[in-house]
């Protein structure tokens, strides 16, 4: 029969990569539309050797859509997607506005793919950080089961979306001209600096993006007695976040013991051989599907402590990749449409 995507925020970083893995990974559908806002309406994005001509998006958008990929903004999605699952059409949210919803399933399909089984016609696509860090923790956690994290991220320009990549290409190009740089997107100069704020400040001066980190890997991983802490920082690189992360686990898993699990995980490559210098970069796992993981050593300051090096495109599995394969699960699983 038909199945109709749309891409809601076609335009966008993320929006442009949902097209290209819809393509790459021939999803089944027989029409996909592009929405953004009346900015772009007329305007064209590449899809499948050809293009497709923008709509903007309006309440009457998901009339006859099966799947929509949202990835347009909170408020967008709060205003647009009660209209699309109204009309039948399961929304599949890369923003944060539905994350902690208890009504919401949050689902990265390695962790929890049986999730999408009770949505109610929207499904959360969880923050680009959490994602690639969930993937690696749950093979180490249904082995030795984790107690506590401690995570330090170094994420890419690219998770803020177009402008401030433009601003990060910007700010290079003026100060290599002597010119003073342009300060927009970030609250500093992103070239050349590392700016430890992501998103806005809230309680117990956390910012929110190490808030979602914390809740989000909670909820996927359906065990809140996993203790979670986080420090999130910009770095002045295009495409790929990568984490250093600290977990303690109730059973001891050695690093041998941690590499051959995670050589066996799903969505996971090892890359980890110190003696030719070998470890995951932002460089490399750009434009790549895999969680990248290396520098798997034991931390030997407690009992059973690990220490991982986590990499991935932040706009892939971070993001669209991610929300794809979640697609993927409805059809599997049966769950299209409300
Ligand atoms: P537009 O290009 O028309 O502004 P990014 O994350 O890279 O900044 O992209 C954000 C995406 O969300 C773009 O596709 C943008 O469309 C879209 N968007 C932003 N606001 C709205 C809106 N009110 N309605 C529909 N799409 C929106
Ligand atoms: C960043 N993680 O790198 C953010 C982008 O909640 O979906 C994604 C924000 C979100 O800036």
């Amino acid at each position: 029969g038909e199945l109709v995507v749309a891409v809601a925020g076609a335009t966008g970083a993320v929006g442009r990569e949902m097209l290209k893995t819809l393509e790459g990974r021939a999803f089944p559908a027989t029409t996909v539309k592009a929405l953004a806002s009346s900015r772009s309406a007329g305007t064209t994005v590449p899809f499948a050797g050809g293009e497709l001509i923008v709509e903007e998006m309006t309440e009457k958008s998901f009339e006859g859509v099966d799947i929509a990929l949202f990835s347009a903004g909170g408020s967008t999605s709060k205003q647009f997607a009660p209209f699309a699952v109204k009309s039948g059409c399961v929304v599949i949210d890369n923003s944060s506005a539905w994350r902690m919803d208890p009504e919401v399933p949050l689902v990265v399909p390695e962790v929890n793919p049986e999730d999408v089984d009770w949505h109610k016609g929207i499904i959360a696509n969880p923050n680009c950080s959490t994602i690639q860090m969930v993937v690696a923790l749950k093979p180490l956690h249904d082995v030795g089961k984790i107690k506590r994290v401690i995570v330090s991220t170094y994420q890419a320009v690219s998770g803020t979306g177009q402008k401030a990549i433009a601003e990060l290409e910007t700010q290079v190009r003026q100060l290599f001209n002597s010119q003073e740089p342009d300060v927009k997107v970030y609250p500093h100069q992103i070239a050349f600096n590392c700016l430890p704020q992501i998103d806005v400040f809230s309680d117990g001066d956390y910012t929110f993006e190490e808030i979602k980190m914390i809740k989000e890997t909670n909820k996927i991983m359906g065990d809140d007695s996993i203790k979670v802490t986080a420090t999130t920082v910009r770095v002045p690189v295009f495409y790929g976040h990568s984490e250093s992360v600290n977990i303690e686990t109730e059973k001891k898993i050695t690093a041998k013991e941690a590499r051959a699990i995670l050589s066996q995980a799903p969505g996971v490559v090892v890359y980890d051989n110190p003696a030719e210098k070998i470890y995951p970069m932002p460089l490399m796992a750009g434009g790549e599907d895999p969680v990248f993981v290396g520098r798997i050593r034991e931390d030997n300051t407690i009992e059973n402590g690990l220490h991982l090096w986590i990499v991935a495109d932040n706009i892939r599995k971070g993001a669209a990749l991610n929300a794809v394969q979640i697609a993927e699960l409805l059809m599997e699983r049966g769950q299209v449409r409300v």
